[in-house]
């Protein structure tokens, strides 16, 4: 377990190897990170001691697309004093999971402002981010849609990327009833008062929703792949968009 902290941070030792996703596991000091983690690696509850420092576990995939894929996971600690030292590890993390304590209202202001603080910082932009809704078991876990709107999750959407691209579309001469052009298969009508058009363009924007908020307990491990399996399907989207916005360049 463990590794050296390099000058360009903790990611430094570690080749970035085709097929191993990098995980890093936010979130204050209690919320279950370790536990989950354990639970991930071990497929046990094991006993934790609050962390001073990182833990770090291969973890396989073992649902949906996730299925066999092999994630390293950076457990870090969530101790206001650590929290300065989160940027070490996001720094060229492919997926970041940010757990939170459903039931522990009272810190979900300073859960949501380190979690903005997070995702916001100029290196992580863009990073997708599995909000992972903790403690699921206990009375009074808040659920998916209310922890949304608590944390303002919906403030995310703005970090990510979008393709947009243009299209040459259907020009329609009102003289003439048949297309001027047609590289598309849908026709937008022009404007009544305009009689012919030609090569128009269209701009189409594929949203990209780079976060994920998922219900679970760490205890008992429900939701925990299944969030994995879901960071897994944001990371994978995420590079076939920027994919094809480089072809397009
Ligand atoms: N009821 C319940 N308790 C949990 C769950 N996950 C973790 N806990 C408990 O919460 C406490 C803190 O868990 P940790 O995993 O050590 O928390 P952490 O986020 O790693 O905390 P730091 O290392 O201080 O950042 C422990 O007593 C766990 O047993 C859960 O899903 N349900
Ligand atoms: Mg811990």
């Amino acid at each position: 377990m463990g590794a050296t902290m390099g000058k360009n941070g903790i990611l430094d030792s570690i080749p970035s190897s085709g097929g191993t996703m990098h995980i890093v596991m936010l979130g204050l000091d209690s919320a279950g990170k370790t536990t989950a983690l354990y639970r991930l690696k071990f497929d046990q509850y094991l006993n934790t001691v609050p962390t001073i420092g990182f833990n770090c576990e291969k973890v396989r995939g073992t649902t949906g697309k996730a299925k066999g894929v092999q994630f390293l996971i950076w457990d870090v600690g969530g101790q206001e004093k650590l929290r300065p030292l989160w940027r070490s590890y996001t720094r060229c993390t492919d997926g970041i999971v940010f757990v939170l304590d459903s039931v522990d209202v009272e810190r979900m202001e300073e859960a949501k402002i380190e979690l903005m603080r997070t995702a916001k910082a100029p290196d992580n932009q863009g990073v997708p981010v599995l909000i992972l809704a903790n403690k699921q078991d206990l009375p009074g876990a808040r659920d998916s849609k209310e922890l949304e709107k608590l944390l303002g999750l919906h403030e995310l959407n703005s970090l990510y990327p979008s393709i947009s691209s243009s299209i040459s579309c259907t020009t329609f001469d009102h003289n003439n009833t048949s297309p001027q052009s047609n590289n598309t298969s849908s026709s937008i009508p022009s404007s009544s008062s305009s009689n012919l058009s030609t090569n128009s363009l269209a701009h189409s924007t594929v949203a990209f929703k780079g976060w994920h908020i998922q219900p679970a307990c760490a205890i008992t491990g429900e939701g925990l792949q299944e969030g994995l399996e879901a960071l897994y399907n944001l990371i994978v989207k995420k590079r076939k968009l920027i994919k094809a916005t480089k072809k397009k360049r």
